[in-house]
């Protein structure tokens, strides 16, 4: 289909993902954004044992195998970004003022380049200036001292920032005496937590790369991973090549779920690419649970056809609860309304579940966003666990969980405490190890934060990276709540909205990126920091290039210096001395988070070392002390009105969350354009919609309508009802009181929309 439109640029969708296209791709990003030198040095350190960790996704690398060219695109992307030589410095700022940099895009904010110096905003001002970091540190001391109490602030964190970083960032907010500590999980993996905990006793993922080789099935259900895990393609791969087979549940078709061209190996740089779906199936909107809910309904028919060949019944007895009940809810649900939620034909539907009871069972699920911003989410996920207790196919090699998470360190961040809702336990050793109240009232997710501020019971809002305006739902109503603050800070290092819209007084504090080279406290090599990735494996990360800016300060160090003015010194806590050594860091952690024995040592070693987790070996740490099974009612996202749409908003080919890198979408045929809507194509006929017509968004929420215009409406394979577009421009729609049950996750990938053509 040719583009009508003078920008856009439309090709046809791609059936496969990477490949030499890719290649090129990468290197165009980092040859014209960062200048050869800065770019390709940091591309060749990327994920090396001793280079520094991909700051893109947390998919783990290979244990003993790693090129010299282990980066993926989109890796390369993301580095470009950050290795920039370009710099956004005072002078910048004097020549911009904030309101006209509120005219930019987002994409046009990531070229600017790199934050150089500590800035202020003051009250009334148009433009920021420059500020001593010992001012912005007494200031911001003075906004922490002047609160009625300090649930009144907030301190956000993004999933980038390091295991260091993160630890001292808690230790210092309990110290404050609050736990309003949202993070960017909040919007993302906060659901897979929610479900996994409580039915097997660990909120993170079970499996290794090596399972993954090994499996007989891999699901892969609601995620991108051609886009948002390029290196997960090549363990789907090894897992074909291994005679395993790959199921991907998704209502897109997506290219780096059909066909996969590795861009290391020959075979993959001619494009030649390994089919990676065996069975592709286009699911409505949110009809995931059915899905799992008919394998369970074909386990437990085949199991009596077979008198108990099927499910893992010596399993169940000795390791889960709840098997009977379940069972009943199993029996209970109709096929009737299995295929109506999911839209799958019950053919396609036993052809999976005869794939997964054929072999050996070694069956592993993947999940991310598609099923994670759902209202049923939880459950969702407990009905993918459900299915895998049945089988036994848990802790044992080639089976297992896999939430795919995002950022590259949020795992670890949870890890390091960042969790408003820290359990008791974590709360009595850091008692223990520091000789201080840790304050029990838990604290408010990002969902709840946005409402304080919003009613102007918090005041105070700090970030620890990322871009809280434009990743929050509803953004004018995040605007308005940032607005009601006397004070926000962002530890950053790109500009992006966030520091355009903000409290009475807005700070920007720049900091040293995963890139570059951390001479901190004057050290005489440089410091390191340490990661934990999607699969528990700990490990350390060293910057290579030489800083963009010597104003620039570390995380920790940041953190160490507010902390230091804001709270000072206890007998057992001093802060500028954690902050200027990152081993003392490592120290106290190893004093009081469980798994960090001799944490400076083990994580010297080539590779890091993977965190205990017990469910590999089967012990469950729940309250029964066994898996549970959890019977839920069958559900699916209701609508309010019959003819309306159920929105989701994605990532392009060219972002990473907030960040937009570029303007295409390659893989989904989109060149130059972010304003686009894809719908199937009946949907357009009915509603008199042509082709990159130009459409109306309007949401329905119990509080009122929101609309956005100027979004293109494209064609896409993709089921009836259901419509598609890109984060953040589509956030705006997304009602604040939309989350998910128990998680209180915004519902990203379920909003009720009537589109029309624009008037
Ligand atoms: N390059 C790059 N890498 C990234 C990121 C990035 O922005 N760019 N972000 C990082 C982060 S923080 C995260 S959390 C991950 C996100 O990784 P993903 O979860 O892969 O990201 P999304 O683009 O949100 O993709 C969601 C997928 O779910 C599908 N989906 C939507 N609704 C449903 C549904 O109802 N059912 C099913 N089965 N599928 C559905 C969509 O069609 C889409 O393919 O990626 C991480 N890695
Ligand atoms: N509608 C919709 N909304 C969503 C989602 C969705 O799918 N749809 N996804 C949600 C998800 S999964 C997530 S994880 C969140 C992401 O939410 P965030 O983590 O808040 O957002 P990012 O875009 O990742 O943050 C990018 C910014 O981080 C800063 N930064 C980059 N590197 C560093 C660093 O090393 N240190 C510091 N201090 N700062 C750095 C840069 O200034 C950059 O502008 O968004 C959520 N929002
Ligand atoms: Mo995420």
């Amino acid at each position: 289909m040719q583009s009508e439109d003078a920008n856009l640029k439309l090709k046809k969708a791609k059936t496969w993902a990477a490949g030499s296209p890719a290649v090129i791709s990468s290197l165009k990003h980092v040859m014209s954004t960062a200048g050869p030198v800065r770019g390709t040095k940091a591309l060749l350190d990327l994920n090396q044992t001793a280079g520094f960790d991909c700051p893109s996704c947390a998919w783990p690398d290979p244990d003993d195998h790693r090129a010299m060219t282990e980066f993926c695109e989109n890796g390369a992307k993301s580095i470009a970004s950050e290795a920039t030589s370009f710099t956004v410095d005072p002078a910048f700022f004097e020549k911009y003022s904030v309101a006209e940099l509120m005219e930019k895009s987002d994409y046009w904010h990531d070229q600017q380049g790199r934050l150089t110096h500590p800035m202020v905003l003051e009250e009334g001002a148009t433009h920021y200036k420059p500020i001593s970091w010992d001012d912005a540190f007494s200031l911001m001391a003075k906004e922490l001292k002047s609160l009625n109490h300090p649930d009144e602030a907030i301190f956000y964190t993004s999933g980038r920032t390091s295991n260091e970083a993160a630890f001292i960032y808690q230790l210092f907010v309990r110290h404050f005496g609050t736990n309003n500590l949202p993070d960017c999980s909040n919007m993302c993996h906060e659901s897979s937590g929610s479900a996994l905990v409580p039915s097997v006793g660990i909120g993170k993922g079970t499996v290794t790369l090596d399972d993954m080789h090994h499996a007989d099935v891999i699901i892969s259900v609601g995620q991108n991973p051609g886009t948002n895990h390029p290196r997960m393609l090549g363990s789907l791969e090894e897992c074909i090549e291994n005679g395993g087979e790959v199921v991907a549940i998704n209502p897109l078709k997506e290219a780096g779920l059909l066909g996969f061209a590795h861009p290391q190996r020959p075979k993959g740089m001619m494009n030649r690419a390994t089919p990676l779906a065996d069975q592709y199936l286009q699911v409505k909107m949110n009809g995931d649970m059915a899905i799992f809910r008919a394998l369970a309904k074909c386990i437990v028919a085949e199991d009596k056809k077979t008198e108990g060949q099927v499910i893992d019944h010596q399993f169940i007895a000795e390791h889960t609860t709840g098997f009977e009940s379940y069972l009943g809810a199993v029996e209970a649900t109709s096929w009737e309304q299995i295929l109506e939620d999911s839209g799958i034909e019950k053919s396609e539907l036993e052809r999976l579940a005869s794939k997964i009871i054929a072999k050996d069972k070694k069956l592993i699920t993947c999940w991310a966003m598609g099923v994670t911003q759902q209202k049923n989410a939880v459950d969702t996920i407990r009905e993918i666990v459900n299915v895998h207790l049945l089988l036994g196919a848990i802790g044992r090699h080639g089976a297992g969980l896999c939430p795919v998470r995002g950022h590259s360190n949020v795992q670890g961040d949870r890890t390091m405490g960042i969790y408003e809702k820290l359990p008791e336990e974590q709360h009595l050793l850091l008692e223990k190890a520091f000789h201080f109240e840790s304050p029990r009232k838990h604290g408010y997710d990002v969902v709840e934060a946005i409402e304080a501020m919003h009613k102007k019971e918090a005041k105070f809002f700090f970030a620890m990276g990322g871009n809280f305006l434009q990743a929050a739902p509803d953004t004018d109503f995040t605007a308005e709540a940032l607005q009601n603050c006397d004070l926000t800070a962002h530890v950053v290092t790109k500009l992006n909205r966030s520091l355009l819209v903000t409290g009475k007084t807005g700070l920007i504090l720049p900091c040293i990126g995963r890139t570059e080279l951390d001479f901190t406290g004057n050290a005489t090599a440089p410091q390191f920091i340490t990661c934990e990735n999607s699969m528990g494996i700990v490990h350390m990360s060293t910057g290579r290039l030489k800083p963009i800016s010597d104003t620039l300060m570390s995380e920790p160090n940041i953190v160490a210096h507010l902390a230091d003015k804001a709270v000072g010194n206890t007998e057992h806590v001093n802060w500028l001395e954690l902050g200027a050594n990152y081993d003392l860091i490592r120290d106290a952690i190893e004093a009081s988070i469980p798994g960090f024995e001799n944490f400076n040592e083990r994580v010297r070693t080539p590779g890091g070392f993977y965190l205990q987790n017990d469910v590999k070996d089967r012990v469950w740490n729940t309250a029964t002390k066994k898996a549970n099974f959890h019977k839920s009612e069958l559900s699916i996202f209701q609508q309010s009105k019959s003819d309306t749409l159920v929105l989701q908003t994605l990532r392009s080919h060219d972002q990473y969350n907030t960040t937009v890198y570029g303007l295409d979408d390659r893989y989904r045929g989109i060149g130059n354009e972010r304003m686009i809507v894809f719908l199937n194509p009946e949907d357009m006929k009915e509603r008199g919609i042509k082709p990159v017509q130009l459409v109306q968004i309007t949401s329905h929420w119990d509080d009122g309508d929101r609309s956005l215009s100027g979004f293109k409406a494209i064609p896409y394979d993709m089921p009836r009802g259901a419509a598609a577009a890109y984060f953040p421009e589509a956030n705006p729609l997304i009602p604040i009181g939309s989350t998910a049950d128990i998680s209180n996750t915004p519902t990203s990938k379920a909003i009720e929309v009537s589109i029309a053509p624009q008037a």
